[in-house]
């Protein structure tokens, strides 16, 4: 709840002003969308982050459920049902059982967590999050200690998700984070942005944010979370294993085949769109290096 972290973001990294004195308000009739507002701490500490403009968060996405164009999954999503929605907890766990969504939503503080959006295209936005950390579902179910790894599992609706008509992706679409990585602080479950209820296009109702991870490992729309021992393969490192690997932590140094990851294209500002220099572990190389030490991140991409 009162995780802290070190916040190196001022306003001067940010996207249109009128767009943060917009979820200003938004945050203010939060109480009112269900939303509980952050502890102070919390919250004070990411004061000088400024998010990305709502349009942008909202109608530039990458969901393939719904196509393949920024724009397809904001047209396409609404078809989306959410309600009713469970998320099935099995594998090694203590307590395996299919969770409703709501009983999960009564049991856990929703907080604010502005981060970083660090796409493997080499896109960049900040997102105010709205959720709750990962650990605190898990321990909802109990992790056995003889767990090593935690697969997530996308829904798997054809009728109500268009490009899962098309099979060159073996849906459902499927991600994976070693236990550490997964009780890590950072590692949230997002519910809402802005202070508002999630968009479908964003991931409704749940969906995984991994700050550090490149985009791709923050799976959305979330059914199932397996506890194993075995590493799961997600759909990018399935379709493209040499350019997409398990780990994907963010890393300047270390290039998609195709091209290179040192800077980003930050989303937002039309023409005068800007490239800033991506940062290693995408600024949060203080908090989570540490779950790495020893590890050639060259190799294991
Ligand atoms: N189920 C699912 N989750 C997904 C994706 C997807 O296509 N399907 N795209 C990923 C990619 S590549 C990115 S960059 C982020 C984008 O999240 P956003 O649209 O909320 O910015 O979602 C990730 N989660
Ligand atoms: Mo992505």
């Amino acid at each position: 709840m009162a995780y802290r972290w070190k916040n190196d973001l001022t306003r001067a990294d940010a996207t249109p002003y009128a767009a943060y004195m917009n979820r200003r308000q938004l945050m203010g009739g939060a109480l009112g969308l269900g939303v509980v507002a952050a502890a102070g701490a919390a919250r004070a500490q990411q004061a000088e982050l400024v998010p990305s403009a709502w349009d942008d968060v909202t109608q530039y996405n990458n969901f393939y459920e719904f196509g393949t164009g920024k724009a397809h999954p904001s047209a396409y999503a609404d078809a989306m049902t959410t309600d009713p929605w469970t998320v099935t907890i099995d594998g090694m766990v203590e307590r395996p059982g299919e969770f409703d969504f709501k009983d999960i939503m009564a049991e856990m503080t929703i907080e604010e967590r502005i981060y970083r959006l660090r796409c493997v295209e080499a896109w960049s936005m900040v997102v105010p999050w709205n959720g709750f950390e990962l650990a605190d579902l898990l321990a909802m179910a109990g992790v056995k200690p003889e767990a090593k790894y935690v697969r997530f599992e996308t829904l798997y609706r054809p009728s109500e998700m268009p490009g899962q008509k098309s099979a060159w992706i073996d849906w459902p679409y499927i991600e994976g984070l070693r236990v550490d990585e997964a009780m890590h602080p950072l590692t949230i479950m997002a519910t809402g942005i802005f202070g508002k209820t999630i968009p479908n296009q964003n991931g409704a109702p749940l969906r995984l944010v991994v700050p550090w991870k490149y985009g791709f490992k923050s799976i959305k729309s979330i059914v199932r979370i397996t506890l194993t021992d075995e590493r799961p393969i997600g759909t990018w490192e399935q379709l493209q294993p040499q350019e997409y690997g398990f780990y994907s932590n963010v890393n300047p140094e270390v290039d998609h085949p195709r091209w290179s990851q040192a800077t980003e294209r930050v989303i937002g500002g039309g023409l005068f769109s800007k490239r800033q220099d991506t940062l290693m572990f995408n600024g949060y190389a203080d908090e989570v290096a540490s779950l790495y030490e020893g590890l050639d991140l060259r190799a294991n991409f």
